[in-house]
This record gives C-alpha cells, structure tokens and sequence, in this order.
C-alpha cells in the first residue's frame, strides 16, 4: 500500500472517532438520541440520590451526637448525685442513699477483693463443693456444720453483689437439687440460723429467685422446735431429722446469751416474706422473756436458764457468746423501721450501751479504748477481737440518739475502731489474735495468738466509713486486706494462722471468710448505694435483707406479693 493511500485510510478514522460529538450525528438518528438522553438522565438521578442521602445522613450525625451529648450530660448529673458506679459489680442499678463518689482507687481495690473473692470460691468450687467448708492445705472439704453446704450458702449473697453471676447460678443449682435438711446431725440453731436461713434469704432478697425462700422455710422449720421451752428462750442445739433439741453439755444446761438471741432478724424477715407469724412470735418472745429481768445497765451474763429466764452468774462480755445479742438488738429496731412497734428493741439496746460504756477503759501508755469483760463486780481487761464488731454496731445505733450524745457514742466508736486495727497492726503478720489483754503500761498484748479469718474490724471500718464519709477507714481496711493477702493466701483458696506472730499457717478456710469478711472489704471500696444501708440490714453474718417498708409503719408479717413489689426488682434495683 502507498504512502497516500494510508494517509486517507487515518483521516477517515479519526473522522469516524469525532462523529459522536457532532449533534447532526444524532439528529440523524434519533434512536441514538433517545439513549444518550436515558443515560443522562440515569446519571444525574444518581448523583441526585447520592447527594440527598449524604446530607441526611449528616442531619441524622447531628442528631445523634447532639444525643450522645445530652446523655452525657445526663450521665454526668447522676455521676454527682450517686456517685459512679461499676457496672461489672452486678449489671444492675442501685438504689442510692449518699452521695460519695467512686474513684479510681476504689475501683482498683474493689477489684482486688473480687480477685480473692474468686480465688477463694473457685478452690472451694474445685476441692469442697458442698461441703460445709475447705481445708485448702490438704484440698478437701469438711462438714462442720452437718454436711449442709455452708460455705456455698454463705456465699450467694457475696457472689451476686460482685457480680459473679455463673458461680451463683451455679450454686443456685445445687441449693434447688442437692441441698437437704433431712439430716440426722445435732445442728447449733444458731450457725445454722445466721448462715443458712440467712444467707438464703439474703439470696431470696437478692435475686428474687424462690427457690431460696422455700429452702429458708424447711431448715427453719426444723429449728423450730429448739423454742419449745418452759420460758421460750431456745435450746441451742437440735437433730435435724427428728427434731430433738437440747443445750451442750458443757454450759450445765444453760443456753448461751447469743446463741439464744440472734435468731430475730432472720425469722422476722421470715414471717414477713412467708406471711407466717410463727417465727416471729417464737423469736419474739425470747427478747420479751428476757426483758422482764433486763438490768438498768442492759448487761446479761452468757449463761441463761431456758428454764427460768434469768442469767447465772457468768461472764459478760460483747466477745464471744454475749457479741450478737445487743447487736440484734439494734438491728430489729432498725429492720422494723424504727417504729413504736420496736421501740422496745432500742431501748433494750440503749441500756446496753450505757453499761458497754461502763466496761470501757483506756490503756496505759498509749490510752487505747477498749472494752472490759466483766464477772460479777470484777472487770477483766481483756477484749476479744470477735467485740471488734462494737464500734460499727455503736456507730450505727448512734444516729438514734438526740445530737450530742449521738456524737458521744460515735466518738467512742471510732476510738474503740483504732483500737482493733490496732489489733492487727502490732502483730508481725498485721493481723490480729483471737483476744488482747490491756495491762498497766503495757498498753495490748495478745492473747490467744490464731487468726481464722474474722470480718469483725473490717465489719466495723466499712459502717464507720460509710456513715463518717472518712476515707481513713478504707485505708485501714485495704492494710488488713493486703495483710491477709500476703498470709493467709495459699494455692488451695485461703487458711487463718496458728499464730499471728510466726504467720504458721492452719488449714481452714472459715464460711465466714467469703460470706463476711470478703463482703465488707468489697462494700468498704464500692459506692455507698451498692446494698444502701438505707434499704438494707446485715444480720450477723453479714447476709443482707431488705428492709420492708410498711405503710403502717408495723413489723406485721406481709405476702410474698408485697414483698416482692417493696423489692422492687422489676426496675431492677437491689
Ligand atoms: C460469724 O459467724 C458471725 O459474725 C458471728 O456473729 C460471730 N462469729 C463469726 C465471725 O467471727
């Protein structure tokens, strides 16, 4: 092919290439038109459509932000009002009485507890499940209180409130089918009151799961027949299965002060819940009983006659054996709204204190104030830790008192506080013996050397903290916690010591460990609304139960269709 004929073959190409830009091209064919017209009216749709959904998008970014940030204005404003409160601590909100607010501190301290709360409930979980108890050392269960589970029972409040929801479903299942009463074992009324009917009903409070309820029923109703006395006052021990009761023989026939009066706030919550007066009335009448010869000072020897009501001449003491009957006291006064149907109750409990304040004593050189044991007219300067429980108790009580006495008694409580942590700051170990002895110059010495994991400081540093608002008192409680973490933390859950002084180790994980001690620290370092002392009261083993509002103000018994709706869980509150 030549050079010009190439040349017009290019020209007509490229002239074919320009024709479709050349609109006679397409007014000679309108077909063509038509598509080019649909193509451009496809694409302007699009980006039509593209540009409206851009913008309300934007519209709808605005309006959620501007929501994000109304909520958290509105977060903030609950943040001050009821402090901040951990999520992970059950899901749930709570119900909020005082204003402290959360920091970090306590978030990271709570979070420690928890730790040892699981530590202490997995090893259980893993070497004693069901038994009453863990020996951790030899990693195997004991049956201290008849086989029926009291570490688990213990337990379930503890769990809820950290939020621990699997351990408590778990535990939850066992207690529906395993746990059985139908035991033929001498039970203490007492242990089996404070920390199976209670804890099960604390549960039942809880999760309004009735299941717990319906448990509480049958086990207190085999305790039952302990009341069946010439003066009501209980026999402290009973059979299981057949209902025998009778006292140890080592106290001559005579029941024991607390074993006798510690039974009141858990039947009366009882009789509320079920609707049932029977509990209330037996429990009731042994305070009654006891009140027509109650002494102006309000101190009642350990030893009491079920047969005759009074007391023989035997020690008295808030420590072991005396603690938790001037403690209910308080407490029935408390869990029955204050009311002149329990008016009773505190005044029993304001004569008491005025004879606790003529036991108290201060030490030589450094004046440490403590209480005194007292045998007829003779005090002994001695003081158990297990009467570390006196200040939070007097702290408690001192609201009810007009102002300056009220101050008076909280003043007296925070010494007596110094005092027991003291207990535990002077050993090696930091943590404190059994008893003390207060001679002259020579301020506390220990007596009784074994720690068993006892609540009854940190008992009282969590109330003196939450009605005092003084942080002081977390500090004190996270020292004791740290100590028991360095001591008594072993790879099977956690031991008490043989001897606070040479840390010797004993091989015993107390229920009381999980279901007090533990509990406490963690409320010590969570927000005051979290179990509000304003809806809730602790029985002796720190099991929580709500407090039922009356309408009437009385401490009548209620249906469980009441209860439930002044538990309020439907808008789930604690
Ligand atoms: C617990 O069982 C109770 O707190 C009781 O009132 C006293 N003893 C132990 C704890 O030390």
């Amino acid at each position: 092919m030549g050079r010009s004929s190439r040349s017009s073959a290019s020209s007509s190409l490229s002239s074919s290439k320009w024709r479709y830009c050349n609109p006679a091209y397409y007014l000679k064919r309108p077909k063509r038109l038509a598509l080019l017209f649909f193509v451009f009216v496809c694409a302007s749709f699009l980006v039509w459509d593209r540009q409206t959904l851009v913008r309300e998008h934007e519209v709808e970014v605005d309006k959620l932000s501007e929501e994000v940030n109304q909520l958290k204005l509105m977060l903030e404003e609950l943040k001050s009002t009821h402090g901040d409160e951990d999520s992970s601590v059950s899901g749930k909100s709570k119900l909020t009485s005082k204003v402290l607010p959360d920091d970090p501190v306590d978030i990271h301290r709570r979070e420690k507890v928890k730790d040892a709360m699981i530590h202490a409930w997995s090893s259980y979980e893993k070497y004693a499940w069901g038994h009453d108890e863990l020996q951790p050392q030899t990693k195997d269960g004991v049956d201290s209180f008849g086989g029926l589970g009291a570490t688990l029972i213990d337990s379930l409040d503890t769990l809820y409130i950290m939020g621990l929801d699997e351990q408590f479903q778990r535990a939850r299942e066992w207690v529906a089918t395993s746990l059985d009463f139908n035991k033929d074992y001498d039970a203490s009324v007492f242990e089996t009151t404070i920390r199976v009917v209670g804890g099960l009903l604390s549960a039942y409070d809880l999760s309004g799961d009735k299941v717990f309820l319906d448990k509480a029923k049958d086990i207190a109703d085999r305790l039952l027949p302990a009341w069946d006395t010439p003066t009501g006052i209980p026999y402290n021990i009973i059979n299981l299965e057949n209902g025998n009761p009778h006292n140890p023989g080592w106290t001559g026939g005579s029941s024991i002060l607390a074993d006798s009066g510690t039974e009141q706030l858990e039947f009366f919550a009882l009789s509320q819940r079920t609707g049932d007066q029977k509990y209330h009335q037996k429990a009731e009448r042994v305070i009654l009983e006891l009140n027509k010869t109650f002494p102006a000072d309000g101190l009642l020897p350990i030893y009491i006659s079920p047969d005759s009501g009074t007391g023989s001449s035997s020690t008295i003491t808030f420590g072991a054996m005396g603690d938790s009957f001037y403690e209910y006291l308080l407490k029935v006064w408390i869990q029955g709204n204050k009311t002149g149907a329990v008016k009773l109750y505190r005044d029993m409990w304001e004569k008491s204190m005025k004879g606790l304040v003529s036991l108290v004593r201060r030490s030589t050189p450094s004046s440490f104030t403590y209480i005194c044991e007292k045998s007829g007219d003779w005090l002994t300067d001695k003081m158990d830790e297990l009467a570390c429980f006196a200040p939070g108790m007097l702290a408690l009580g001192s609201a009810g008192y007009e102002p300056a006495e009220s101050e008076r008694i909280l003043s007296l409580a925070e010494e007596l506080a110094w005092t027991c942590y003291n207990f535990y700051q002077s050993t090696p170990t930091k943590l404190a013996g059994e008893n003390y002895f207060f001679r002259s110059g020579e301020d506390m010495s220990v007596g009784t050397s074994w720690n068993i994991l006892r609540p009854e400081t940190v008992e009282s540093l969590f109330y003196l903290w939450r009605l005092t608002g003084n942080k002081t008192y977390q500090e004190w409680g996270w020292n004791i916690f740290q100590a028991f973490e360095k001591n008594s933390r072993v790879e099977g859950g956690y031991v008490g010591l043989k001897d606070v002084n040479t840390g010797i180790k004993d091989n015993m994980m107390q229920s009381f460990f999980l279901a007090e001690t533990l509990k406490y620290l963690y409320l010590l370092f969570s927000p005051t609304s979290v179990i509000s002392l304003d809806e809730w009261v602790f029985n002796t083993e720190a099991h929580p139960l709500r407090i039922v509002k009356h309408q009437d103000g009385q401490m009548n018994a209620q249906t469980d269709d009441k209860i439930t709706r002044s538990r309020g869980r439907k808008e789930g509150q604690w």
